[in-house]
């Protein structure tokens, strides 16, 4: 799948520190230390049955954060996301609304990519739909049947967690918050054969009335787990540094794609850190496509709100606190933009290096983008502040540039 165009990210004087992310795993913020000078991250992309909202927005944003941290600390990174362009929700929007679902998943991947590019979001050097990937999944599910580790219930096939014995240790839950969560984001806990209430689908069997696709396991369609399984550890393979998405998917998706992975390899861990942003919500809910409460990234854009205020809305507030959506966050951030921007444009304003120190030591610590802000707003007052007095230094450029390259806002 065609990703969204990159942007120049400009080089800082020094290097960044090492980077500090909090993991559910461990439930530490711990330091991520990339082997081999490459940092190997996937996160879970969208399932395009609707336009991006500002959840979806704030998660990919703290994902960007982390890529450009570990950038400035000298770092090459391998990006990989998927998109879950064949699943349950795709196929029921489709058929509420009449349209063909490949129409439906193309539109909305397309409008997903322009609302990346506004925001300035760096691209996954492997952007991956679930559709391309179906020869490598089928390939996968016929490993895991051939160990013994998929059985049939009807004509699918399920993954028994007794399979993975270290099914538990990404999210940590008791077995009723499991059983919980499983029924209310997509599993089906009380269907009848299955081993365990908790065993996951991995291949769903041709029905009449949905795609299918041939696969060793014979024709269907890949569960919703292995698919972020498998386009994970095909492309950075096991151990790598960065799991992550939203705290919805800590429970069953990120248990379930690494107990699969896990299994399928004999290995472990399938991730080093598992990294959780925190819910958008709106009105006092999360906002979901399923509500129907979203405020939309292309909504915005078409009213000409200025991505970089959009951008730099989501992150005054911490990635992993679930926030609220309210109508003063944007008028806030254009404020904030127009006296940042009002400020690198002085002929003489103070020194950088100091606030390049801050930046640096905020993100670094487990992504604090709101204490960065508050760096770069000390430093703007200042320069507002000493304009027209003797002031000689000109630390202007360098604050475009930090803002740019740790911050993705282009001023
Ligand atoms: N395709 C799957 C992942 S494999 C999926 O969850 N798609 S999604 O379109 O529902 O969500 C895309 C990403 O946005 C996920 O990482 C999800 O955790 C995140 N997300 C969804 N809603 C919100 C929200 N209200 N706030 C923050 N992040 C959200
Ligand atoms: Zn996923």
């Amino acid at each position: 799948m065609d990703s969204w165009p990159s942007v120049a990210v400009p080089r800082l004087p020094g290097q960044g520190l090492p980077l500090r992310l909090h993991d559910t795993g461990t439930g530490t913020v711990r330091e991520t230390a990339p082997e081999g000078g490459t940092a190997r991250m996937y996160v879970c992309g969208i399932t395009p049955y609707d336009a991006t909202h500002l959840g979806h927005a704030a998660t990919y944003l703290a994902f960007d954060l982390v890529q450009r941290q570990w950038r400035d600390a000298g770092l090459d990174v391998h990006y990989v996301q998927n998109i879950t362009d064949v699943d349950d929700p795709l196929l029921e929007r489709a058929a509420a609304t009449g349209e063909d679902w490949r129409a439906l998943a193309e539109r909305e991947i397309q409008l997903f990519r322009d609302d990346m590019a506004a925001l300035r979001v760096l691209p996954p050097d492997d952007y991956i739909g679930a559709v391309e990937a179906i020869p490598e999944i089928g390939a996968a599910v016929e490993a895991l049947r051939a160990q013994g580790d998929a059985y049939a219930v009807d004509d699918d096939l399920y993954f028994p967690v007794s399979a993975a014995p270290g099914f538990g240790s990404e999210s940590h839950y008791d077995r009723d918050t499991m059983l919980r969560l499983f029924g209310d984001r997509g599993g089906d806990p009380e269907r009848p054969g299955k081993r365990d209430a908790l065993d996951s689908l991995v291949w769903r069997g041709r029905r009449p009335d949905e795609p299918s696709w041939d696969s060793p396991v014979g024709p269907g369609r890949p569960g919703w787990h292995i698919e972020c399984s498998v386009i994970a550890l095909n492309r950075l393979g096991m151990g790598f540094d960065v799991q992550g998405g939203g705290s919805d998917l800590v429970f069953p998706h990120h248990e379930h794609s690494a107990a699969h992975a896990e299994a399928l390899t004999g290995t472990a861990p399938f991730a080093r850190h598992y990294v959780h942003a925190g819910m958008i919500g709106l009105d006092g809910e999360k906002m979901s496509k399923s509500r129907g409460n979203l405020v939309l990234v292309s909504k915005l854009r078409a009213a000409h709100v200025d991505p970089m205020a959009v951008r730099l809305a989501l992150l005054d507030g911490h990635y992993r606190a679930d926030r609220e959506w309210t109508g003063g966050r944007l008028p806030a951030a254009e404020a904030r933009l127009a006296r940042w921007r009002a400020a690198v444009a002085l002929p003489t304003a103070p020194a950088a290096d100091e606030v390049l120190a801050e930046v640096r030591a905020a993100l670094a610590d487990d992504l604090d983008s709101a204490r960065a802000i508050r760096a770069v707003d000390r430093w703007a007052d200042a320069a507002l502040g000493s304009s027209g007095t003797a002031d000689s230094s000109s630390g202007g450029p360098l604050v475009r540039d930090l803002t740019d390259a740790l911050l993705g806002v282009l001023l």
